[in-house]
């Protein structure tokens, strides 16, 4: 079962799942320097998802607002380097989507327990729009909500399994985008949660 996601936009079925032991174990090791963490919004909302970072800048939020930061503030340190596991990953798939000079400083690591959500939202915190974004998909299936440029358009629900790596460039960087609850269950690499790893061009 494959599905067009529309321009700009390439879904690698799997491509993952050939180092998946390798990444979450690189995973681990970046969650014990850094922990996983849940962040609070600006509108003072502790976020369900816990996060944490590597790579030369880190995503974060807190009440003053969404950045990305070299620190982290909860280590008052460098984020952990980006494992090589994970670089090689990243740009692999950026080339088979069409964008071979991607070179991605930022890394931000999501981990969903049963119920965690991200609601609808763009990313708008980098600097450049044409540099894509990839996503990779670790243990417990989603359901990724996929919309238009607009808050209101219809979204598309586009289930997300293990191995999984989706590339957002183009038309579509900007497109609004969300996962649904988490759903309980168990993985036999990654327990009892979901980890995806987005990879930017932030600076
Ligand atoms: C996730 N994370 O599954 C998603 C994967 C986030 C976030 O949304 O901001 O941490 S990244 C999905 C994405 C990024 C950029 C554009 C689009 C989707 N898109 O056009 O749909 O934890
Ligand atoms: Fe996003």
């Amino acid at each position: 079962l494959s599905q067009d996601l529309g321009p700009g936009t390439a879904i690698l079925r799997g491509l993952a799942l050939n180092r998946d032991a390798l990444v979450i174990e690189a995973l681990l090791s970046v969650a014990a320097k850094s922990p996983f963490r849940h962040m609070v919004t600006p509108g003072g909302f502790r976020m369900s998802v816990a996060m944490t970072n590597c790579g030369a800048l880190g995503w974060v939020t807190d009440r003053k607002g969404y950045r990305y930061a070299p620190v982290d503030p909860e280590i008052g340190g460098l984020w952990p380097a980006m494992p090589k596991v994970f670089m090689d990953l990243a740009r692999e798939a950026a080339t088979k989507a069409g964008y071979p000079t991607f070179v991605p400083d930022a890394c931000l690591i999501n981990r969903y327990e049963p119920g965690a959500r991200l609601t609808l939202h763009q990313d708008k915190n980098e600097n450049d729009f044409e540099e894509p974004i990839v996503s990779v998909s670790l243990g417990l299936p989603a359901v990724f909500l996929f919309g238009g440029l607009e808050r209101s358009d219809k979204t598309i629900r586009v289930p997300v399994l293990h191995g999984d790596v989706l590339v957002w460039g183009g038309p579509a960087r900007l497109r609004y985008h969300g996962v649904n609850p988490l759903k309980d269950g168990s993985h036999p690499l990654a327990g009892g949660y979901r980890f995806n790893l987005t990879f930017r061009k932030a600076a």
